[in-house]
């Protein structure tokens, strides 16, 4: 049986400005778009719940925002400072875990099987992780807790605000089985609209569909489906120096074959990972891109450069292995660039 958490710092770019300037904590706040006096465009990144208790949240326009609370405080994104809490706290994380696997800027899974020997010792080591956060990096976070990342995921989304949620495996699948198709880690709400259309709007009856039906309409990600209805879920928790390849994807608005559409979205997604590897000092030598297609079929393409640490290196093999693979006019739905053939260079660091 595993332990795995899931940690996720509360309204994170908001609560890093609380620490800046603690008045804030009782005034409505969004980092965002300048609403520039409700003709603003642009959208709120985040607020802390002085302002979601008016209903503003993570990606609502912020001119609307605006008209809800002209008088809220807003922010301009410092990114740089949110960066520095973000690793600040991925050391904290790291001396409760032997391996920590950051998701995003503001999450992080450890997994814990070898430490703990019983669910309720976890629900204790959380609460530890929890107030070192607190006490050391001044931020407030929440804990999932189950045996695999993906019922991890949704306990912790659960547990906010500033809460630990503990879902033991046998209660894993009916812990998901009322949540609507969207609620669940790893279904975006394209794929939502089509499995409604197909007659399942819970877990609970997407469980019951069998693995063939979902295959004929989505391919091997069919079996993926299955398997989040299931609350199944083998991955392991990687940290990135040990990970074997490191990604970023995006999902189109709607399906494109729009050149510069694509081409755009594939400099943001080889920037991102750029900045990843930069800030974790990982050198790479494969690059390769991922193509979903309208139909849910798939196409991958890579090529090995030699070992650098250059990150336009990535965006331009990723622009031509496009150029080069892509067929016409054929419409893409998910657009995914990685790199692997990954090398740490942080203990060269000293040298310099
Ligand atoms: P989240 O963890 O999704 O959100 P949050 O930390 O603000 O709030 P919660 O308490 O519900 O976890 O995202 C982390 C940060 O990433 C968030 O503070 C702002 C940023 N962010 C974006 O840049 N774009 C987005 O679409 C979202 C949702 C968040
Ligand atoms: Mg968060
Ligand atoms: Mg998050």
């Amino acid at each position: 049986m595993r332990v795995i958490m899931l940690i996720d710092m509360d309204y994170f770019f908001v609560a890093c400005e609380e620490i800046k300037r603690p008045e804030l904590k009782q005034k409505p706040t969004i980092v965002g778009a300048d609403p520039k006096e409700g003709k603003g465009r642009g959208v709120v990144m985040t607020c802390n719940y002085a302002a979601r208790k008016f209903g503003i949240h993570s990606a609502m326009p912020i001119s609307q925002a605006y008209k809800i609370k002209p008088d809220a405080e807003y922010l301009p994104m410092d990114y740089s400072y949110y960066e520095s809490k973000s690793n600040e706290v991925f050391s904290i994380i790291k001396t409760f875990a032997e391996k920590v696997e950051q998701v995003s800027i503001d999450e992080f899974f450890i997994d814990l099987s070898v430490t703990l020997s019983e669910a309720s010792d976890a629900l204790e080591y959380a609460k530890r992780i929890k107030e070192a956060i607190a006490t050391r990096a001044k931020l407030p976070c929440s804990i999932g807790i189950s045996e695999n990342k993906l019922i991890a995921k949704m306990a912790c989304e659960k547990a906010k605000p500033s809460g630990i949620k503990l879902v033991r495996g046998a209660d894993a699948k009916s812990f998901i089985a009322k949540m609507k198709l969207g609620e669940l880690y790893g279904i975006g709400s394209k794929t939502e609209e089509r499995l409604n259309a197909l007659g399942y709007t819970t877990a609970e009856e997407l469980a019951k569909a069998s693995i063939m039906s979902l295959m004929e309409n989505f391919g091997s990600f069919g079996i993926e489906l299955h398997n989040i209805a299931n609350a199944i879920d083998e991955s392991e928790v990687v940290e990135a120096g040990d990970a074997k390849s490191i990604s970023r994807e995006q999902t189109f608005e709607s399906d494109t074959s729009n050149p510069a559409e694509i081409s755009s979205s594939i400099r943001r997604l080889a920037s991102e990972l750029g900045t990843e590897l930069e800030s974790k000092k990982i050198s790479f030598k494969t690059i390769g891109i991922k193509l979903r297609y309208s139909d849910f079929s798939e196409s991958l393409h890579g090529r090995t450069i030699r070992q650098t640490n250059q990150p336009g290196q990535i965006a331009e093999t990723a622009l031509s292995l496009f150029k080069e693979n892509s067929e016409g006019r054929r419409k893409i739905r998910k657009l995914g660039v990685r790199v692997s053939g990954l090398t740490s260079y942080r203990s060269q660091k000293s040298l310099f």
